[in-house]
């Protein structure tokens, strides 16, 4: 009878093991980072069968809400995901019971701090696993859709984002924001995208761009963002001076999550070398058939621009004065050849 007894509870235990990961209980901030299923083995492992797992998301405060990104290849219909907007399964699911695979990842958003997760395996069939990329975020975007905004970089870092952030930024958008440090150059890295695309390279749905400077000019843009999560390579910059501009631009339709920068003061002046790039997407827009445009009018003079047009305006007026004084003295030999004889 004990034997049975063992054999029953070691059947349960089985049955019912928790996954085996190093951490339930996640502390979120304002980095993009991630949590996978066992052996999920970027994608290409497999996971456990029997699993029962859970996880815990804390954004770190009552004012910062949870930004989800799931990507998942689960066999279905024995295993499967779900997402609770709260700190346990009794809270409102955001998902339930999800299997099967997602080709590219499946946004989610709290509506307060907490993100509970479970995952279940059943039996037999097992495939990769799920990836769980999450930021704590909060709209950051301050006044600069009002009117141009001014920012102070400071020694830690502060974080700016789209308007509405983390939900989704709404149409007609025109938002500049000016961050400046007083003791030096100014640190910039992106943390997270997710902004309407276009054809490659084209840019002309959203976007935003980063210029090194105190002005927005077609030839200070280092880098123009206008792609669809996850597309965007993490970006560090410096500015070459003591400021950077950023702008944001959101055309009349079609709306996504939007930006998450960081920035910082740097103590130390360094030289950079501005070069202009541009990441996009890879494929075409299927989200929007109809051609748009948002034409960014402003420009900037350079100096070689300026002095083109100084050195250009002196030869025409000293072209000018030639002509005339030539037409003078003909005028006036004229005169003289046919003034009569006395
Ligand atoms: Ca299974
Ligand atoms: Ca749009």
């Amino acid at each position: 009878m004990v034997w049975i007894l063992m054999l029953f509870h070691m059947l349960i235990k089985y049955v019912s093991s928790t996954c085996d990961v190093t951490a339930q209980e996640i502390q979120a901030d304002s980095s993009l980072r991630f949590l996978t299923s066992t052996g999920y083995n970027e994608g290409s492992g497999s996971y456990i069968n029997n699993m029962d797992c859970w996880w815990r998301i804390d954004s770190g405060g009552d004012d910062l809400k949870l930004l989800l990104f799931l990507t998942r290849d689960l066999a279905c219909p024995g295993d499967k995901i779900s997402i609770y907007d709260g700190d346990s399964s009794t809270a409102t699911p955001l998902v339930s019971d999800l299997c099967g695979t997602s080709a590219t990842p499946t946004h989610y958003s709290t509506t307060q701090r907490h993100a509970y997760i479970r995952l279940v395996t059943d039996a037999s069939v097992s495939r990769a696993g799920i990836k769980l990329e999450f930021l704590a975020a909060k709209d950051y975007s301050g006044t600069g859709c009002t009117g141009s905004q001014t920012l102070i970089a400071g020694d830690n870092s502060n974080l700016l984002s789209s308007p509405n952030f983390p939900g989704l930024y709404t149409n007609a958008k025109t938002c500049r924001w000016l961050i400046t440090s007083l003791v030096g150059n100014v640190d910039l890295d992106i943390v997270f995208s997710d902004i309407e695309d276009d054809l490659p390279s084209r840019c002309d749905y959203d976007k935003y761009t980063i210029n090194d400077g105190n002005d927005r000019c077609e030839n200070n843009v280092v880098r123009t963002v206008c792609s669809q999560y996850p597309k965007v390579t993490p970006f560090t910059f410096t500015s070459s001076g003591s400021s950077v501009v950023v702008f944001f631009v959101s055309d009349s339709s079609v709306n996504r999550r939007g930006f998450l920068l960081k920035y910082k003061s740097n103590a130390t002046y360094t030289t950079t070398t501005v070069t202009q790039t541009t990441e996009s997407s890879s494929s075409q827009a299927t989200s929007s058939s109809v051609e748009k445009s948002n034409k960014d009018p402003n420009t900037c003079m350079d100096a070689r621009m300026v002095i083109g047009i100084v050195f250009g305006s002196l030869v025409v007026v000293i072209f000018s004065v030639i002509v005339v004084v030539f037409m003078i003295l003909r005028f006036h030999n004229l005169q003289k050849t046919i003034k009569p004889k006395d």
